[in-house]
């Protein structure tokens, strides 16, 4: 394969051509954003893609967001709106310890130079971006202002404080996420991950769940599956709370059913390890605190938990049932009860569900079915219950109609449901409640590189709120990692303060917060970057929703709920004043590429192989095959990745963009291949030589129409489709199909053989002039040396969208059908605007007429236009 050679004189020079554009398009200010008062008349579009975490390179999944995005600005940008298309940094986070504590660099050195780094990478990709608008979410000037609404948000009432499990990582010293515990160890020290009690901050996100549910619907244009999933993430369960007296206990036992129906089936009850309950009896039951403690080496994820096997503890209490006078059932301690769901505590009904049927076939408890299939006749329904109660290992979780239950007999689950609710309810012992699987958002990290959350604990006053004359509290640069745990913590005198209100010692909190807080309003923050307040309420009116936004699948659930709960909490503390920050979602797949095993079943880089005859070897001398494995994400484990500078150097930007848009829609995964990247490497050659090759055969700019032959009316025309249909997809995001007009109208200039001289000069020019300016938010670079080889002297950039001529989009033919005495005969094709009496010759001139006709002359010939010709013989 021909590697290209950017130098040759004849070819495109991508690599001299691109950093002269962007030199020019930052010299004359292309990309800046207009305030609302300056924008008279102007409609305002807001795009944004989710700003990058800076790890030091920009990866090709950066490359494919910000090309769509910067597709959709540069289109909005001609098509007549002021754009605000921002870039900033979501710097604070992890990595950057790693980082400082493998080589010893300061997190804020490490991450300001990945920064550069990184923007230098962006910017050679020819970004439309303002970036006068560019922050750090690290910096004291952004992370002041989160400071400040955490204490107005404080204030009103949507943050507590509160006791929570936490993995803890015993080794580090650190909380970690769920995600970050493989297999019960810490992801960084393998140390056995500890379920740990800690006093942490809280965004009670709970409290907006049904209102973060309803508002889903209100977000036609996002992806059905992302709202699926964040629906999924909330989890509401209709269903009941039921009260359990303790036998012997002036104590209620209460647990969260959403089958109440199978009330009559209750086996036993169990409660979570963490049950305060629990702990009580733990307290003088040293064999309970010990199976207490085996539980909580389990680690908090739901899916440890689902997938471990059921273990309990017979506490020897036993829980009255609320329906049956006199029965009682046995109340256990269960692995499988999750503190942080419900209440803590369930009643079982093994016959019904898994987990229970599980627990219950282990310890010998009993299976009591309550519920039958609809169709059975009675043989069969008995001959059901005898195997569910005494054999069956899986619980029936279908429907039917409740069996063994007094007076719930004979009524479908639904039914059965209400009615044993409202039984509870008028005897007091429960009531129908609405139960959500979201949990409170906790914000509290022990960790240095995160944004300090702002109060101070004192003995006599409890927790204060640092006074707003003393924001931003900053983190300090002198500290240390050679000790696991917080740096905050160990600093000498970081946290050692007054108290704000009694003077006397205190203790500055050293928690930082999520960095999920940090990017839960920098969308807002990019209105008015430098308002001496958070947000700068005018702008925010002016710029929220953002119109479209653009990231990965992977942040479905949790930022885009914490951004929609923190818009939310803005509004209440006046920060903004609307509950949906994001209009507009677009989610895009990933960036695959071919995997490669050494025959020792290592991962080899795609750089690292020699090919021959379409086999690749690990070796010049081709000894050493290397097999070619899954075509799967990008990504620095499979060693599969390929790195963007790389291309952008060899083949420049625009190729790069240009690949990424044409392989496949945007929202599905596209397949990195060297015979992909080529493909559109010389399509930007021919694009170049199709513009520049023959000047000759061009007017010049400017020229008035003349009269248009065929040819030359025929390619008008196509233009215009083109630019009509192609103007369509890029507002519907269907970026492939807008490549494929651009592969179409490049043909059909390249078949252009004009007739007459001057029409043919014209259309040509017309062409070609649609054409640069359709593929220019695409390749922006091209567009422009196109734009100014075709004789202008603007920039293609702040040129306005061309306007399809309406009247060249319509057919400008007609088909008719021919009826001869009623019966349909055949068809005719005419030129739109012929006469009656040329469709009546061309219709009786047709073969199938004729013959039916057997050479009789016709009476009558009527012709309704545009749809019908009526033959009478
Ligand atoms: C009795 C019962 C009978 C249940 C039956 C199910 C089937 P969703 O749908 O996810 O809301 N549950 C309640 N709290 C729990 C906790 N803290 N930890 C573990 N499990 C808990 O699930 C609700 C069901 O999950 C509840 O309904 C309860 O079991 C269980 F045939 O109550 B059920
Ligand atoms: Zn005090």
């Amino acid at each position: 394969m021909t590697t290209p050679d950017p130098s040759s004189s004849q070819r495109y020079n991508a690599k001299a051509v691109e950093p002269k554009w962007q030199k020019l398009w930052a010299g004359r200010n292309s990309f800046r954003t207009r305030k609302a008062e300056d924008a008279k008349g102007q409609p305002k579009y807001y795009v944004l893609e989710m700003f990058p975490y800076p790890s030091g390179k920009i990866h090709m999944g950066h490359v494919r967001n910000y090309t769509l995005g910067d597709v959709i600005a540069r289109f909005k940008r001609a098509a007549g709106y002021n754009v605000l298309h921002p870039m900033g940094w979501d710097a604070f986070g992890m990595p950057a310890e790693n980082a400082a504590m493998e080589n010893n660099v300061p997190p804020a050195d490490w991450t300001y130079k990945n920064i550069a780094a990184m923007r230098a990478q962006l910017q050679a990709m020819g970004l439309a971006i303002d970036w006068e608008l560019e922050f750090a979410t690290c910096d004291p000037e952004y992370y002041r202002h989160e400071q400040a609404m955490f204490l107005d948000m404080l204030e009103a009432g949507l943050i507590t404080r509160k006791k929570s499990y936490v993995n803890w990582d015993p080794v580090d010293m650190t909380v970690l996420a769920n995600e970050q515990v493989i297999d019960g160890k810490g992801w960084r020290s393998g140390a056995p991950v500890e379920r740990r009690e800690l006093t942490q901050w809280f965004f009670k996100i709970t409290d907006k769940a049904e209102e973060l549910l309803q508002g889903l619907e209100t977000l036609t244009r996002w992806p059905d599956k992302v709202r699926l999933m964040q629906t999924n993430w909330i989890g509401r369960s209709e269903g009941a709370r039921v009260y359990f007296p303790i036998e012997g206990m002036d104590e209620k036992l209460e647990v969260f059913t959403t089958r109440p129906d199978t009330l009559f089936g209750a086996s036993f009850c169990a409660l979570a390890p963490g049950h305060p309950l629990t702990r009580r009896l733990a307290e003088k039951d040293e064999k309970l605190a010990a199976f207490v403690r085996e539980c909580e080496q389990l680690g908090t994820s739901e899916e440890a938990i689902e997938t471990a096997e059921k273990k309990g503890f017979d506490t020897g209490l036993r829980a009255r049932h609320p329906f049956i006078e006199g029965h009682s059932v046995p109340v256990y301690v269960a692995n499988f009860v999750l503190m942080e769901y419900g209440t803590g505590a369930i009643f079982a009904c093994p016959a019904h569900d898994q987990r229970d049927m599980d627990f219950a076939r282990k310890y010998g408890l009993p299976v009591i079915p309550v519920v039958a299939p609809k169709k059975l006749n009675e043989e069969e329904r008995a001959a059901f219950i005898t195997e569910l109660a005494e054999t069956a290992k899986d619980a029936f979780d279908g429907d039917g109609i409740a069996v063994n239950s007094d007076f719930l007999n004979g009524l479908e689950v639904t039914d059965a449901k209400r009615a044993a609710i409202e039984k509870l309810e008028e005897m007091g012992l429960g009531e129908g409640t609405v139960n959500y699987r979201l949990r409170d958002w906790g914000i509290s990290r022990q960790r240095y590189w995160g944004c300090p959350i702002p109060v101070i604990h004192c003995e006599a006053c409890g927790t204060v709120p640092v006074p707003r004359d003393q924001l931003p509290v900053k983190l300090p640069d002198d500290v240390s990692f050679d000790k696991p745990g917080n740096p905050l913590d160990h600093h000498p005198t970081w946290k050692h303060v007054e108290c704000p209100k009694c003077g006397q010692p205190a203790r500055r909190e050293t928690d930082t917060f999520d960095t999920f807080m940090d990017s839960s309003w920098y969308f807002a923050r990019f209105c008015a970057p430098k308002a001496e307040t958070p947000t700068d309420v005018q702008a925010a009116d002016y710029w929220l929703p953002v119109d479209q936004y653009i990231g990965g699948i992977e942040h479905a659930v949790l930022h885009l709920l914490y951004a929609r709960f923190f818009t939310r909490a803005m509004k209440e503390t006046g920060h903004v004043n609307l509950e949906e920050p994001f209009a507009g979602l677009f989610t895009q797949g990933m960036v695959t590429h071919e995997t490669y095993k050494t025959p020792e079943g290592k991962w080899a880089a795609p750089d690292e192989l020699f090919w021959k005859d379409g086999k690749p070897f690990l070796d010049e001398g081709l000894s050493v095959p290397v097999t070619v494995g899954a075509i799967e994400k990008m990504s620095k484990s499979k060693r599969n990745t390929i790195d963007p500078t790389a291309i952008i150097d060899q083949y420049g930007a625009d190729t790069a963009r240009w690949f990424m848009l044409s392989d496949s829609p945007p929202e599905r995964d596209v397949q990195w291949t060297e015979e992909g990247i080529e493909g559109a490497w010389r399509f930007t050659q021919r694009f170049w030589r199709l513009v520049t090759g023959e000047p000759d055969a061009l007017c010049p700019p400017e020229t008035p129409m003349p009269a248009l032959d065929g040819p030359a009316e025929a390619l008008h025309r196509t233009a215009h489709q083109t630019l009509a249909a192609l103007t369509a997809n890029l507002e519907a995001l269907q970026f492939n199909k807008a490549v494929a007009r651009i592969y179409e109208l490049a043909n059909a200039i390249s078949g252009f053989k004009p007739g007459d001289e001057a029409a043919g000069k014209w259309a040509r020019r017309e062409a070609l002039e649609i054409l640069v300016r359709v593929a220019a938010p695409m390749m922006p670079h091209l567009g422009e040396e196109c734009w100014a080889a075709l004789g202008h002297k603007t920039l293609l950039t702040s040129t306005p969208w061309p306007v399809a001529d309406e009247s060249l989009l319509v057919e400008d033919s007609v088909t008719l059908a021919v009826q001869v005495n009623g019966k349909r005969r055949d068809e005719v094709t005419v030129p739109r605007d012929a006469d009656p009496a040329a469709v009546e010759e061309a219709a009786l001139n047709l073969d199938k007429v004729r013959a039916s006709l057997e050479g009789k002359k016709p009476k009558k010939v009527i012709v309704v236009p545009g749809r019908i010709v009526n033959v009478v013989v």
